[in-house]
């Protein structure tokens, strides 16, 4: 469908250039406003032009974006494609603007129209298709993959309910659905891009005429996919990669005419709905597995399209089918992806005619899996008999693959029935359950963790007779980063030009390690004053925003001691919580001249629960009633102030992250895999406390043990320490035992209600090991006192980390998935002309 050659000299005479000017971005504003969206100059609020704003600039991305397609459809190298069910990516407006170099031009235009850019940015809904670290980490590799001109392409669902909303009524987390679909600008619904996806049915095995085995995956129930592309800019290059998701509608064959005819609409709606099921909601677990048949469909349907979609796009390079790992490299983030592996397989063999072993070499050369969590009610299991009945066809060649499998692990441990029993993909319980990671493992030549102490820990627990059959070489880490371009860039403008100003540009943010030029810095007086009072002004935003968001007055001086994150008992929001109380009993006990000695803190939590968790729900309402007491007492005034945030997302995250002092990553030691937010907060100028887990380890050993305040006991611990609960000579910290006592005695109101907090400690074992660590973290507590009274030793101690943060970008990471895993090259960006002169 190209325009013929001698044509296209007037096509790309009138193609649009994009624009560069003031007021070719305001004529463009204002034609959006106008034509695209109907309105006038007497009728144009801030989401009208929030709207013309977005479209301009989604006009600027769309093209370079086909720009780059084209590139890198002509370049024919390999590209990487990740497979995430969760693309977390907050906001685009501010970072498209950022990235293309053009937030100047456009604040001076929305000014001259009448509008304040911070103003026009607040009007977008978040992209909330994410939990968490794992959606949120997806987000910031596609940021790293176009801003390092990597031919990449995401590939997820189009949700049509986000994470849920969190408000909190009466100290309760409540969820409301998150429609955010009323106004996308920054989708483009490619109605001609479908791929039908087959559930159900049957497989029909059989010779035909000519003597060859055939084997057919018949009848069962159709739906359709359709492709929403987004646009991902990189910083500072005109490459803009593609995030395709998916969204499932009934497929035209299905929508069942005959129910029609005979009268049966509202059933024939009703199929039409629950086509339309599969891509209706983001399941909002975080490191849970529920094993429910919705997620199951949720998950084929989104790899079959995917791997069509990728098949279409090699097959037109009429290339041999040995050669597609040399153009196609797919990574599965987590698990969830992990049916991709049988599916190929299954097209391989059972479409296009290929032999076993010459597929699985194809299967396994092109998959890598990353892993993000070791604890075991995370890990996927599907049931056989969900499988058997949804994907016939798949259940077959995962027996297959099981076979071949153990087959080779057999010959290698011969006798070692235990060991195949380990291994096999196939659980022997009732129903039989198949291992997803054992399955992604198998079915991949490489398997990554996300932080040092996390790939150690897979290889030596979950994981460790893989490493037994395969040797260790298959087994890596690759240490998680971010994006410094939303996390310091955009979340912290005037820290990101204080920095610019000192090292000569704003090179840093596409060589995060050139932030070491800052060390000369560390006691220069006048930068610290300047970078002291980035940190308050920062503060002072948080403030208004919990003044108006909680009806709390904040001390902006006072010290903000911020958790932030999904709540979970492995993250320990109980720990920071019991230690407020510990402190709230303190502060009672002191008399007023003890009291001014006290550095003023205020504690902020924000996190949302998912919803059947009820123990973290339980949490959430601790805190909140926490704060309602503390919040008011005349005793502890100023010295004390809990809050707990609201629906914590990621444009919240760009207003919080630069405002903390202290921010906690305090994971029972063992139990976080990375952590990310942790290198956000140290990246904006915060300090941690934190345990020795995760990315934790590596942070300290980056930016210095005298920039970290750690505590708790370690990974290598914690077995015995559990073991110790029940079979010890073991008894609960006594200063913990009084927390208990005055939550018991009804001072945050209702104590039954928060009963269970206290016996998972006291009767159940203490898992998370909060008792064992108590101490030592109210110790480090005090010791953050001592140390931020010193002032002026704590604002080195934030300069000289950010300066030793250059690794944690998530650059250097996929620079590593590139060369160890996916085995591609950057696309440079070439000449406009040099492009054309190809086509
Ligand atoms: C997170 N996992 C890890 N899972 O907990 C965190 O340590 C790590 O830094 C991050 O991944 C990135 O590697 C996580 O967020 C989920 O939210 C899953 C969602 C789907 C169901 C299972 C949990």
């Amino acid at each position: 469908s190209s325009i013929p050659e001698h044509m296209r000299e007037a096509w790309r005479k009138f193609s649009p250039k994009g624009f560069t000017s003031k007021e070719d971005f305001e004529a463009e504003c204002v034609r959006h406003i106008e034509t695209t969206l109907a309105r006038s100059l007497f009728n144009c609020d801030e989401l009208a032009a929030y709207s013309g704003t977005a479209l301009a600039f989604r006009d600027r991305l769309i093209i370079d974006w086909n720009k780059t397609q084209q590139r890198q459809t002509f370049a024919d190298q390999k590209r990487i494609y990740y497979l995430s069910l969760e693309f977390l990516m907050g906001r685009a407006l501010d970072n498209a603007m950022l990235n293309v170099g053009l937030k100047n031009v456009a604040k001076q235009g929305l000014d001259e129209l009448g509008f304040r850019i911070e103003d026009i940015i607040n009007q977008e809904h978040d992209a909330a298709l994410g939990n968490g670290g794992l959606g949120r980490l997806a987000a910031c590799f596609l940021d790293s993959m176009a801003s390092l001109n990597y031919p990449a392409w995401g590939y997820g669902l189009r949700y049509r309910y986000g994470i849920f909303k969190q408000e909190i009524e009466n100290g309760y987390q409540v969820e409301i659905p998150d429609y955010w679909l009323d106004f996308n600008p920054w989708e483009f619904p490619r109605h001609d891009v479908t791929v039908d996806v087959q559930f159900f049915g049957w497989v029909n095995k059989y010779t035909d005429d000519e003597g060859k085995q055939v084997v057919s995956w018949q009848d069962g129930e159709m739906v359709t996919a359709v492709a929403y592309d987004v646009p991902v800019p990189g910083y500072g290059t005109s490459t803009v990669n593609n995030l395709r998701l998916w969204s499932s509608k009934a497929s035209s064959g299905e929508f069942d005419f005959a129910k029609f005819n005979s009268g049966d609409y509202e059933s024939a709606v009703a199929d039409q709905q629950r086509a339309e099921t599969i891509s209706a909601v983001l399941y909002p677990n975080d490191n849970l597995e529920r094993g429910k048949e919705l997620r199951l469909k949720q998950q084929y349907f989104w790899c079959a399209a995917s791997l069509h979609d990728i098949i279409r796009r090699f097959k037109k390079t009429q290339r041999k089918w040995s050669e597609f790992p040399d153009q196609v490299a797919i990574q599965l983030n987590d698990t969830h992806p992990t049916l991709a592996i049988v599916e190929l397989q299954r097209i391989l063999i059972d479409k296009e005619g290929l032999e076993w072993n010459a597929a699985w070499d194809i299967v396994t050369k092109t998959f890598g899996y990353t892993n993000h969590t070791v604890l075991p009610e995370a890990l996927e299991k599907w049931s056989v008999p969900l499988i058997q009945n949804l994907l016939p066809r798949h259940l077959q060649i995962i027996y297959d693959i099981n076979l071949f499998f153990l087959q080779t692990v057999e010959r290698r441990f011969p006798k070692d029935r235990e060991m195949l029993s380990r291994v096999s993909i196939i659980e022997e319980s009732n129903p039989k359950m198949v291992r997803m990671a054992y399955l992604a493992i198998v079915g991949s030549h490489k398997v990554n963790g996300v932080a040092e102490l996390h790939s150690d820990l897979i290889k030596t627990t979950i994981f460790k007779d893989f490493v037994k059959v395969y040797g260790p070489d298959k087994f890596t880490n690759v240490t998680n980063g971010i994006t410094p371009r939303r996390w310091l860039h955009q979340a912290n403008p005037r820290l990101s030009e204080l920095i610019a100003s000192k090292l000569g540009s704003y090179e840093f943010l596409k060589d995060l390690t050139l932030l070491n030029k800052l060390e000369p810095f560390v006691d220069d007086k006048e930068f610290k004053k300047e970078w002291a009072e980035i940190k308050y002004a920062n503060k002072v935003r948080l403030a208004q925003h919990i003044l108006k968001s909680n009806g709390v007055s904040v001390n902006p001086k006072a010290l903000f001691d911020v958790q932030v994150k999904r709540i979970h008992e492995y993250k320990r929001q109980q720990l920071n919580i019991f230690g407020v109380i510990h402190r709230y009993l303190a502060i009672k006990s002191m008399t007023p001249e003890e009291r001014k000695k006290l550095a003023p803190r205020v504690s902020i939590f924000g996190g949302k629960a998912a919803p059947g968790y009820w123990m973290a729900k339980t949490i959430i309402h601790l805190i909140n009633k926490v704060g309602e007491v503390i919040n008011k007492d005349p005793d502890v005034g100023d010295l004390l102030k809990v809050i707990f945030l609201e629906d914590y997302n990621v444009s919240k995250a760009e207003i919080i992250i630069p405002a903390s002092d202290i921010s906690e990553h305090i994971s029972t030691a063992g139990t976080e895999a990375s952590g990310t937010s942790n290198m956000k907060f140290v990246l904006n100028g915060g300090l941690v406390i934190g345990t020795l887990d995760g990315a934790n380890i590596e942070i300290t050993r980056e930016i210095g043990e005298e920039n970290v305040f750690l505590f708790g006991n370690l990974a290598e611990d914690v077995e015995d320490l559990r073991h110790n609960h029940f079979y010890g000579d073991y008894s609960v910290n006594p200063e913990l035992l009084k927390v208990f006592e005055c939550i018991k005695s009804g001072t945050f109101g209702d104590e039954a209600a928060f009963g269970a907090l206290i016996s998972a400690i006291v009767d159940h074992g203490d898992y998370y090991l909060v008792s064992d660590d108590f101490d030592s973290y109210c110790k480090t507590h005090d010791l953050i006192d001592e140390s931020y009274k010193n002032q002026d030793k704590w604002v080195s101690k934030s300069i000289q980390s950010v300066a030793r943060m250059g690794f944690f970008t998530s650059d250097r990471c996929i620079n590593e998935y590139a060369d160890s895993i996916w085995n591609i090259e950057p696309l440079a960006v070439k000449e406009e002309a040099e492009v054309r002169a190809r086509t």
